[in-house]
């Protein structure tokens, strides 16, 4: 602590009052004294490693006091002082610490990785980048509800070498979105100092680029973040748009606590010792006789009890027993599936008319619905599925993106944060890629994690047929199948895909919808005229035989259908899937125990496709009733390839009739 009463720091209070000044101070002194007895907790071997904010407390206050308490907050790993400020109960987040039930993720996810929709915070996941494309997300949310707030996202000066970073305030920057992006520049990410992670002087001066205003703002003097912040929300919530604010400071521990500082110069640690924004202001507020030593103590002497008393109250909390089923129901959000039941009159579509006309009756009954993609707006997508829905539902909620498809998975899941649906259209299913981070990592585990719902559906028009190569033609379902926490559907008939678009529209967990182009046009079929749902997870049973069961999905329906017209003497069960997660697993074992004999026909490459796990379901539930080994078809181990010749040669479809025969002569 300093001893000086001098402080180093050029305060300017302004107009502050003294209530202000003081509780500026509390509010910083309260972290730090957490993570003081933290320390000491520490090397008594009570509690594990965290990544500190000593020394930066003043960005965390600053920030958090100068915003109303229901605008989002979106910190990072070192920024307590944000919790603190926004004054969760202190045995919540020693629990939470503790991996207790009294914290926020039920001991599923650790230290700050959690947000809370009763203190408007959402906190990070570990790559660092993505919620800064949530905090797009939110933003948009409260410009659509005309709710005049602004959402403060972190990040430190490591996490902007990430695309997110570009992407999002790209995003907030074309799309005017009240957000302020604070960047804390520290001097390190773990080991790596400034001059090895950019190479540009000021962060700030990528403002410019992105075409928004930029701060550098003194880290650690409280006074101006909070003056300035405050000012600078005033200012946003009447005029809507992004600002990045640079704070210079320091880290003054190691990157974690407990793993050390001795790549940082000594005397960069000195001096950044002297600028400590603790001591610093204390020094000011005696100067200006706002603060005694008495009055100090006492603070700290309160704070202190008040930490001894939390932590006592966490120790005491129990320790949370696991229980199965409690970690599986937890992973989807609790939806109860209302039909709405399909009209009698009905009219003949093309499957992509059935999808355009479901998510525009989905559009009309949601009107906290958005949809976001790529040319999705007056040029309708570059397949048309949503042309016209600029003029019936405007382009606030039909929404052209940059190329970004990170910041849009993100901003759907920030708009899902602040209660709205989204549905994103990916161009092709191909550049699920470019967006596989946010959809795996933050939409799939949200509701695990912390309770949040992923309100999105990812429109994937996918599939091989049409000769674009191993770019545009991927099916790349399995992908996502394997990620608990995901729900993935894939129709084959118009039919099916309105009525369980419109479900999955509905649905409020995280839905991949596979769309396959080459359905698009060449599959029709009578469709009712109203809005109606289907429920996922349900298998359609399309043929019924004896011999053999045939399982699949998407165009490979088509095919099998092809087959049995060619071959009207195979006498099969024919199961169409229709969705993949969940997966109608009583569909297949019926059918399956009763033909005894079991083919599946999948469109992607073999090893790792879904083709396989069904396999390996009926060989564990069915194994008495078989007749035969489990045959799976699929496509060749190789990218898809681009000319017609290849593409056949590469193809599922090729080698389905023989097999099945094959297999029926087994
Ligand atoms: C995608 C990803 N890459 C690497 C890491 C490991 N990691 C966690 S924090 C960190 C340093 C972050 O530096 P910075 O953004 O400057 O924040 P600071 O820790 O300095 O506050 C690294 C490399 C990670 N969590 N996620
Ligand atoms: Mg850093």
């Amino acid at each position: 602590m300093l001893t000086s009463t001098k402080s180093l720091i050029a305060y300017n209070k302004k107009n502050l009052d003294d209530k202000t000044l003081l509780s500026l101070y509390k509010n910083m002194l309260k972290p730090r004294m957490i993570e003081e007895k933290m320390l000491i907790l520490l090397r008594q071997g009570k509690i594990s490693k965290w990544f500190s904010g000593i020394g930066q407390e003043a960005i965390s206050v600053g920030v958090t006091m100068a915003l109303d308490k229901e605008e989002y907050i979106l910190p990072m790993h070192r920024n307590l002082g944000v919790f603190t400020t926004r004054e969760i109960p202190l045995y919540r987040l020693f629990s939470q610490w503790q991996g207790k039930a009294n914290g926020f993720t039920k001991g599923r996810d650790r230290s700050f990785h959690f947000g809370t929709q009763e203190f408007n915070l959402v906190g990070m996941i570990s790559h660092l980048g993505p919620q800064l494309g949530v905090a797009d997300g939110i933003a948009l949310a409260s410009v659509l509800k005309n709710k005049q707030q602004v959402t403060a996202v972190f990040t430190g000066e490591g996490g902007t070498s990430e695309g997110d970073f570009h992407e999002a305030l790209n995003v907030a920057s074309v799309w005017q979105l009240p957000v302020l992006f604070c960047v804390e520049n520290n001097g390190y990410g773990l080991s790596t100092p400034t001059s090895e992670q950019y190479n540009c002087k000021d962060i700030a001066d990528r403002g410019k680029g992105y075409g928004m205003e930029s701060f550098i703002l003194d880290g650690n003097n409280i006074l101006e973040v909070y003056a300035k912040i405050k000012k600078l929300a005033d200012s946003v919530r009447k005029r809507p748009r992004p600002i990045l604010i640079e704070f210079k400071t320091f880290r003054m521990r190691g990157h974690e606590e407990a793993s050390g500082t001795k790549y940082v110069p000594k005397k960069l640690m000195n001096d950044w010792a002297k600028k400590d924004p603790v001591d610093n202001f204390r020094a000011y507020l005696m100067e200006l006789g706002l603060l005694t030593e008495k009055d100090d103590t006492t603070f700290r002497e309160t704070i202190l009890n008040e930490i001894n008393e939390h932590l006592q109250l966490a120790y005491n909390e129990d320790a949370i027993v696991p229980n199965v089923e409690t970690e599986l129901n937890d992973i989807y959000s609790d939806f109860q599936y209302k039909e709405s039941t399909p009209s009698a009159k009905t009219e003949e579509l093309r499957f992509i008319d059935a999808i355009s006309q479901g998510l525009k009756q989905s559009m009309e009954k949601h009107n906290d619905l958005v949809i976001m993609g790529q040319d999705v707006a007056e040029y309708g997508g570059v397949f048309k599925i949503t042309e016209g829905f600029v003029d019936a539902f405007g382009k606030e909620r039909v929404r052209n993106t940059p190329i970004c498809e990170s910041a849009i998975v993100e901003a759907a899941m920030g708009l899902s944060i602040a209660g709205m649906k989204a549905v994103m259209e990916m161009q092709f299913a191909d550049f699920a890629t470019s967006g596989f981070n946010p959809i795996v990592n933050y939409l799939a585990k949200s509701h695990y994690r912390w309770s949040q719902q992923a309100d999105v559906v990812i429109r994937m028009p996918c599939g091989g047929g049409v000769a674009a190569g191993p770019f545009h033609s991927q099916t790349n379902e399995a992908w996502f199948t394997k990620t608990p926490g995901l729900k993935v559907v894939y129709p084959a008939f118009p039919y099916d895909a309105k009525g369980l678009l419109a479900t999955a529209i509905e649905e409020p967990n995280p839905v991949l919808f596979f769309e396959h182009k080459a359905l698009y046009r060449s599959i029709r079929q009578e469709v009712p005229v109203n809005y109606f749902t289907i429920p996922l997870g349900k298998a359609a049973l399309l043929k019924e035989g004896t011999d053999v069961t045939i399982i699949t999905y998407g165009a490979g329906v088509h095919w099998a259908l092809e087959t049995l017209e060619k071959n009207p003497n195979i006498n099969a069960d024919l199961i169409d899937l229709r969705s993949l997660q969940p997966i109608d697993t009583e569909a297949i074992y019926a059918s399956v125990k009763k033909t005894g004999r079991a083919i599946i026909l999948q469109e992607d490459s073999l090893f790792g496709g879904i083709a396989s796990d069904i396999s390996s379901l009926i060989m564990e539930n069915c194994f008495e009733q078989l007749d035969a080994p489990v045959k799976r078809v699929a496509s060749m181990e190789t990218p898809i390839p681009f000319i017609g010749q290849l593409e056949e040669q590469y193809m599922a479809k090729g080698r389905f009739e023989e097999a099945l025969v094959a297999l029926l002569n087994y």
